[in-house]
Formats: C-alpha cells, structure tokens, sequence
C-alpha cells in the first residue's frame, strides 16, 4: 500500500473540513482512543456534531474490530476537544503517513495539545489488567518513522525532530494531579499483529519497557514534530507474553479496556478543565 503522497498538505485539506463540518475557527485538544475506549468518548462530554471521517476524501479507513471511522466536537469547559473514536494502524497495511494523518490533521486544525489512548500488554509486574498507566517515554520498535521519506515542505520544521520531552512531562503532572494513583511506564511500540513471544517480551523487560502495544508512537512522534504537546495513557488489558498461562485473546482485550474506560474518559474530562 502506497503512502500518502503529500502527507502536510493532505493534513492541511483535511484540517480545513475538520472545520467546516463541525463549524468552528479552531480545535485546541484532540484525543485519540484506542481499542476498547469506546465508551471514554460519552463520558468526555456530549457531541455537538459527530463526524463520518470515510466522507472525508482520502482519509485512511480502520478495518479493526473495535475501531470506528468517527470523530467527534466535543466543547469541555472552553475546550474544543476532536475526539476521534479509533485509528488506523500498521498492522492493517497502513503506511506511516497513514497512520499519523488524524494527529497532523489535528494539529493543523488548531491543536496545541495531542492526547493519544491506547490497550497494551502489561510487561511489568506491578500492572493489573484494567490499569490505566502514563505513557512517560516510548522504544519505537516498530522500524518506521513519520518523518522518512522527502523533507518536509518549506515552513514546516526539520524532519530531525528532538524527541526528549517527547510525552511531555507537564501533562504527565497535570494527569497526577487528576489521579495521584496513576502509575507510569515505557511503552514498546512493535508493529504486530502477532503478539510477542514470551522470549520477545523478556527482551524487552531487560531493555526497559514496562508496556508494549501496536500503536501511539508514531502518532506521538508527527504531534511533536508539529510542535503539540503531548500525553499518552495505556490501558493494561492483557499481562504480556509468559507473565501468565493465559492465552492472548482480541475479544477478552477488547471487554477489559470497555470496563475501565468510562472511568478514564471522566479522568480526562477533568484534565482539559486544566490544560
Ligand atoms: I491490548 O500483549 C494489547 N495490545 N504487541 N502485545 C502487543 N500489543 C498488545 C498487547 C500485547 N496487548
């Protein structure tokens, strides 16, 4: 599957209907959801337009169980939240351009702050299933990268983008301050759709990961190089790979993030309040 062939100005076309469709000048947050975080979208706020992005030309449809191609405007507080209920992924066939055209859409359209969800194998010990953790740093595993390919467009920054606040440290502060409780981990992005070997996820214990997903850094990595600031929090749904006799099930992934998210959408309703 080809890349997107012009992925700024693509993302620019896309900000521009974003605004059309929701009638609006300007969105200051968005927020992505992952597998399972459905139900977070109702208890962010309730819509004031929901957005059917497979009308909206050229925008990569998701084909996973779990994941539906809508957005919505939500206004929290003075906030003008996106909420765009899943994304699309590698996995899937997805090229990296693909992939982070939501966030660059986003960011195009005003937002200054990029919240990005995910469900994630749990490699640390400390984690139950149905915990929400703070993403504090990520290993992109993945072999890919938003930024590969032509320079960006004159009047964008360098493709050499300085990831070393990269899950910004303010927005991991703001979201303790929320839930004192919040635990933080480094998140293993790998390209999947298999799920790790038990020898893969020791691997990754000793090279300091604590969860390991499919998804976020990418999208983490073109929100940053556009200048948003950034938040990511995974929902541990499963232990990893030979943390437990349990096989891996899509289904059971899917059913343990639904019973936490209603309970984190709230969490981030009270984070926009203090953005
Ligand atoms: I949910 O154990 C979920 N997503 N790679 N490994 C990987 N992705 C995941 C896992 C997991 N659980």
């Amino acid at each position: 599957m080809t890349d997107l062939a012009d992925p700024f100005a693509q993302a620019a076309t896309t900000a521009a209907t974003l605004r059309k469709l929701a009638d609006v000048p300007d969105f200051d947050v968005a927020v992505v959801l992952g597998s399972g975080w459905q139900s977070a979208a109702d208890a962010i706020g309730t819509p004031r337009h929901e957005i059917t992005l497979s009308d909206i030309s050229g925008w990569p449809v998701p084909a996973v169980p779990g994941h539906v191609p809508s957005a919505r405007y939500v206004m929290v507080g003075r906030r003008r939240v996106l909420v765009f209920l899943g994304r699309v992924h590698l996995y899937e066939g997805h090229q990296p351009g693909a992939v982070v055209h939501a966030v660059r859409a986003a960011v195009a359209a005003g937002c200054g702050t990029v919240i990005l969800t995910n469900a994630a194998g749990g490699i640390s010990p400390d984690y139950r299933a149905g915990q929400p953790v703070l993403v504090s740093d990520h290993i992109n595993l993945t072999g890919r990268s938003p930024l590969a390919g032509p320079p960006p467009p004159a009047g964008y920054p360098s493709q050499f983008t300085d990831l070393s606040d990269l899950y910004s440290t303010r927005l991991r502060a703001l979201a303790r301050e929320v839930d004192p409780a919040l635990a933080e981990g480094v998140y293993a992005a790998l390209p999947g759709p298999h799920y790790e070997t038990p020898a893969e996820i020791r691997m990754l214990r000793t090279a300091g990961a604590d969860l390991v997903g499919m998804s976020t850094a990418l999208e983490a990595i073109a929100a940053r190089h556009l200048g948003a600031d950034v938040l990511a929090i995974s929902l541990v749904t499963n232990p990893a790979a030979g943390l437990t006799t349990a096989q891996l099930d899509h289904g059971e992934v899917i059913r343990a993030a639904e019973a936490s998210a209603t309970q984190i959408g709230h969490l981030l309703a009270s984070l926009f309040s203090r953005l």
